[in-house]
């Protein structure tokens, strides 16, 4: 059987203005990345993921996007992107780029175009109603980011869907003149060497009378997409759906369907939302992760699922899941462990391989994000909260907590700007930096090292890649999160304890394939110490210490 090449491979996600800043201007760039491109070689990665490179008047830091054709300046030029798609391909490493369908910028032609010339070619470009008798929102609608999602127009007389900032008008996909265009654009980037992209809140495409996303023709549109992709049925396309869960991410992902070929799904990021929500964080319960991953992974089974443990969206996991005081190693590696070995294609987002953390918070003022700085204003005028509660909840989670600059190394900067740069990054580097960055971990017992050995792992074990999933189940109040993966021949049980404490496993026979304690037994035993991981080869005929396992070749 041929596999799509992405079942195989993993997906490093870069985001671009705090990758690499290559020019010395406080902002990563492409040229940036492509400095990086034997980083990622080196660490095992076989494709990037972009986040959104093209011009942009940046209110949302490029998911607000004025051309789709053009670089923003701030990263660089087409011709960087041209060198970057073939320095890439040369290290091994295909490029997914970050394709922003569901609103443009209101600074986009064809927004302008709309607004000021509604019988225009451009004036069902985007999503326009009349307002209610009273002179109000056509209805009830609330933006993501906070407030109504309309906004009203002096020029046109009627009012656009914004389902993000104001700044960021919903394209119209029901007119089938903005699916040809977006479809050609598309095309643009094909035609230039990318192998897939990312498409962001893609289901919020198809809008429905009640809940305003996920409507009837999503399958529709995305099929006819894909139709209309020239080599379509090699591209990847990722699907960012906020808000499904697995069974409706099975049908988006449906082999028969023609559409998505793996959505990246939210809910293993839900697991500390309180009462409140995202903004009333709540400490996690592994029997809610145990139970997420035993239902994505069954609901998936037909298809294929993403497997990732944060984004530029989300605060940082050693953070948030982990003890990024006493335990920072040993958690960011088990919980990295955990994660990408399930069946999938991992999506590891930059900074995670060195164990980033959150950053300390200590004023509203350092919040620059649009969503995470609304959603403090929104508790504090609003839910009426002090203004230190409403910092202690968002400080925890602010978007801005994952998008400090990398940490190259211990030089000015994090190594984030080249040596001699006078301007500063654009956001401030992790005060952490010196002692926690690439440079520092380029030895057995660090976390990037430990992240290269397990996607060498990944990468030589074909039952770890294509083997079923197989949850352990254990009791409620565990701290322990184990499955196996099976295949003909082989059986890998993946264990980890995510706690301080240290807890008893029942193991059976099996030799380590990995573990993140170096002094982990052979022979097997039944305790885990504090955020222990191992990761057993069962009932093979032959094996040994790390990656000398028996490979079969697919
Ligand atoms: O719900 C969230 C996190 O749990 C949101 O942050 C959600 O993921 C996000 O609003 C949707 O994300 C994407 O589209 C946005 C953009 O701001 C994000 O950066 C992008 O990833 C609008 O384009």
């Amino acid at each position: 059987m041929t596999r799509p090449w992405w079942h195989d491979t993993v997906i490093y996600h870069i985001y671009p203005r705090s990758f690499y800043d290559a020019n010395g201007d406080g902002y990563g760039d492409l040229p940036g990345i492509i400095e990086k491109l034997p980083y990622l070689r080196d660490l095992g990665i076989g494709a990037i993921w972009m986040g959104p490179v093209f011009s942009s008047p940046q209110v949302d830091n490029g998911y607000d996007v004025s051309d789709y054709r053009r670089i923003d300046p701030l990263f660089g030029t087409n011709a960087d992107m041209d060198r970057l798609i073939e320095s890439a391909d040369r290290h091994g490493i295909r490029v997914l780029l970050d394709l922003v369908f569901n609103h443009s910028s209101d600074r986009h032609p064809w927004f302008e175009a709309s607004r000021s010339r509604p019988a225009g070619k451009y004036g069902d470009y985007y999503i326009w109603r009349d307002a209610a008798p009273d002179g109000s929102e056509p209805n009830e609608w609330r933006s993501v980011f906070g407030g109504s999602a309309w906004d009203w127009s002096e020029d046109r007389h009627q009012f656009y869907l914004h389902l993000f900032a104001r700044e960021q008008p919903d394209l119209n996909w029901e007119n089938p003149a903005v699916r040809a265009e977006l479809r050609d654009i598309a095309n643009y980037w094909l035609d230039r060497g990318v192998a897939g992209f990312r498409m962001d809140v893609i289901n919020f495409i198809s809008k429905s009378a009640d809940d305003y996303i996920d409507g009837p023709r999503f399958l529709e549109f995305i099929a006819e997409f894909r139709a209309g992709l020239r080599n379509g049925g090699e591209v990847l396309l990722v699907g960012e759906t906020p808000g499904i869960n697995a069974e409706r991410a099975a049908a988006y992902t449906d082999p028969d369907a023609g559409a998505l070929d793996m959505v990246l799904l939210f809910d293993h990021l839900r697991l500390d939302h309180g009462p409140g929500g995202r903004w009333d964080p709540v400490p996690w319960r592994h029997e809610d992760l145990r139970r997420n991953m035993e239902y994505e992974q069954r609901l998936l089974k037909r298809a294929w699922p993403s497997i990732y443990l944060s984004n530029h969206d989300q605060p940082r996991i050693v953070s948030r899941y982990g003890n990024e005081q006493e335990y920072r190693y040993e958690s960011a590696t088990a919980l990295a462990t955990v994660f990408y070995l399930q069946r999938g294609t991992p999506i590891l987002y930059q900074g995670d391989e060195i164990a980033m953390r959150n950053i300390p918070i200590e004023e509203a003022t350092q919040i620059v994000d649009i969503e995470s700085g609304n959603a403090y204003r929104e508790l504090v005028q609003e839910k009426g909260l002090s203004p230190e509660e409403a910092l202690r909840r968002v400080r925890r989670i602010a978007r801005d907590n994952g998008r400090t600059p990398m940490q190259w190394s211990g030089a000015d900067n994090a190594g984030f700007t080249p040596r001699g740069a006078t301007a500063s990054p654009w956001y401030p580097v992790n005060p952490d930096y010196p002692e926690w960055n690439v440079a520092a971990q380029d030895e057995s017992g660090t976390v990037r090292w430990y992240i290269r050995e397990l996607l060498a792992l990944r990468r030589d074990d074909v039952t770890l890649r294509h083997g079923e999933f197989e949850l352990v189940h254990e009791p409620e109040d565990s701290p322990v999160v184990a499955y196996r993966r099976r295949r003909v021949n082989g059986t890998v049980l993946v264990v980890a304890n995510l706690s301080d404490g240290v807890v008893g496993f029942p193991f059976t026979n099996g030799s380590i394939l990995l573990s993140n304690y170096s002094d982990s037994p052979v022979e097997s035993t039944s305790l885990l110490r504090p955020w222990e991981c191992r990761v057993l080869a069962e009932n093979l005929h032959r094996v040994g210490g790390i990656h000398t396992m028996t490979v079969e070749k697919t």
